[in-house]
């Protein structure tokens, strides 16, 4: 990972005003609606959608959270007709064209959550991006089925992903 010093200086200036709700804009990105799922279940997910006000291409290459013992960045394709989630080096973000974590997409993955999932609950992922560096954000969670941040609700999440082929992305 490469940073510049003026990159850097903001680094160090915005990790000092964490916003408190979904919004953070830090070295161009702006990472919103950032939201979960409640689960008793041992994988956890999360989507949000990063916009880049940058001039430069950036990429999300990891992601880390205090709530599981992993976590990755995972996508979903069709295979044999079937619905399969995998995991993924990185997603790029470029100018002007957000990229999208959502069901049936894109999602960062938690496996091996230490506790369940709960309504109501917030918690921390960092994202971590070739350039921009770490970015810290409180991740909602919502009722468990839900399909966006809002908290509307349309079924299980296993059924929901096989429902939204059409989110897929091609991906490298
Ligand atoms: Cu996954």
């Amino acid at each position: 990972m490469r940073l510049i010093g003026s990159a850097f200086a903001l680094v160090v200036l915005l990790i000092g005003s964490a916003a408190a709700g979904e919004v953070r804009e830090h070295g161009g990105l702006m990472v919103k609606d950032v939201w979960s799922r409640a689960t008793p279940a041992r994988n956890g997910v999360a989507y949000m959608t990063i916009f880049n006000h940058g001039h430069h291409m950036d990429q999300l290459v990891a992601v880390e959270s205090p709530v599981s013992k992993k976590t990755e960045i995972h996508t979903h394709s069709m295979k044999d007709g079937v619905m399969r989630m995998r995991r993924i080096e990185a997603v790029e973000v470029h100018p002007g064209e957000p990229a999208v974590f959502a069901p049936g997409g894109n999602h960062v993955m938690f496996m091996g959550l230490h506790e369940k999932l709960v309504v109501g609950q917030t918690f921390p992922v960092t994202l971590i991006f070739e350039k921009a560096g770490k970015v810290t954000v409180e991740v909602k969670v919502g009722k468990a089925g839900s399909m966006g941040h809002d908290g509307h609700k349309h079924g299980g999440h296993k059924k929901m992903d096989h429902n939204s082929v059409h989110n897929h992305k091609h991906g490298s």
